[in-house]
């Protein structure tokens, strides 16, 4: 292969000195913050279990982190699209049959700069089936258009950040969160309610939910994510450069994920592309998978660690440049720096 085709993420930026509208700390080691927004570290990722910590959890605002209140918080259903208008309480919605569901909110700009990978997490959701809480109003035969807007503050000249799904989307999987990984939403990631959109687009996941119109004509998507096709995408839960001792054997960690369902397959290649090694993976993991492979370094020097996968669609990540789509490349393999010693 080519190795002048070969994608490599720029370094990631240090934590920015200037205002972070992120409540949660963002430790150096944890995060990297950028504006309103903060990218998880990948090797911040080494020895944690399926789900990403919430302390761990990218963050991506357009704004900043409202602090809101349950009790006066409501959740507002109205639209041409339902029976009538309706409001719900928080403790209504707790007192709906929930769901808990394993599913990755992944950033559409993530592996473009200056997200790196850092713009995915998989965490365990639990909240009642939008369909269930639309029903509640009386879904009308005409319905198309579901529009799901946030309580944060608007976004100059563009207004609150709100985000349109097909009626069909949203009645199959979509999910009205309180939870995240066992505990209450945290403030960042949307209390006291947020959408959870499993395979869209982040920002369809709409955070600090207020508002639900269901329509019967199609509505605008100012915020729709300029990429939609789902990618496959894998990473190493290391630090860039990895700095690996010559000579003993060392497990190489990572994970793969596809927009598109599960991952079928991952490779590994630790010569630059010349030959590929299987990575062991566990299957039936649809969120994202974790796999591992072991490499025994016998050279020393800087080189590059690279991963590949195909997903059970067949997709696999491009090992050409595809210039297109904001001139960005966010799908295909990386190159990780490695530095044998
Ligand atoms: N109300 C609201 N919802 C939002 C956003 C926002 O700024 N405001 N950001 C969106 C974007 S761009 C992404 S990628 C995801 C990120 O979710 P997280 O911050 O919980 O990781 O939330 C989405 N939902
Ligand atoms: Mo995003």
């Amino acid at each position: 292969m080519d190795r002048t085709a070969l994608c490599t993420l720029g370094d990631i930026p240090p934590l920015s000195a200037h205002r972070r509208p992120i409540v949660k700390p963002l430790p150096h080691h944890l995060f990297a913050a950028h504006g309103a927004s903060a990218a998880t570290r990948w090797e911040a990722m080494a020895g944690q279990g399926y789900h990403t910590p919430n302390d761990l959890f990218f963050v991506a605002n357009h704004t900043g982190t409202p602090l809101l209140d349950a009790h006066s918080w409501r959740l507002r259903l109205h639209g041409d699209g339902l029976a009538g208008p309706r409001v719900l309480t928080y403790t209504e919605l707790r007192r709906l049959p929930a769901r808990t569901m394993d599913v990755a909110i992944e950033c559409a700009d993530n592996g473009r700069p200056p997200w790196g990978l850092g713009g995915i997490g998989v965490a365990r959701w639990r909240g009642v089936p939008l369909r269930t809480v639309l029903s509640l109003a009386g879904i009308r035969p005409g319905a198309v258009d579901v529009l799901a807007t946030g309580l944060d503050d608007p976004v100059d000249g563009r207004g609150h950040v709100r985000h349109v799904l097909p009626l069909a989307k949203a009645l199959d999987d979509v999910l009205v969160a309180y939870e995240m990984n066992g505990v209450t939403l945290p403030p960042d990631h949307g209390y006291p309610a947020r959408l959870v959109v499993p395979g869209w687009a982040g920002i369809a996941s709409v955070k600090w939910l207020g508002d639900v119109e269901v329509s019967t004509g199609p509505l605008d998507n100012p915020f729709a994510a300029r990429v939609t096709t789902p990618s496959v995408k894998s990473a190493f839960e290391l630090p860039r450069p990895a700095r690996i001792p010559l000579g003993r054997r060392h497990v190489l960690r990572g994970r793969s994920w596809s927009g598109a369902g599960g991952i079928a397959k991952i490779e590994v290649s630790t010569d630059g592309g010349h030959s590929w090694r299987k990575a062991f993976h566990r299957r039936g993991t649809r969120a994202w998978t974790p796999w591992h492979l072991e490499w025994c370094p016998r050279e020393k020097g800087p080189g590059v660690l690279l991963a590949r996968a195909v997903d059970h669609n067949g997709y696999r990540q491009p090992e050409i440049m595809a210039y297109g789509k904001m001139g960005y490349l966010f799908d295909a393999i990386v190159a990780h720096p490695v530095i044998v010693e």
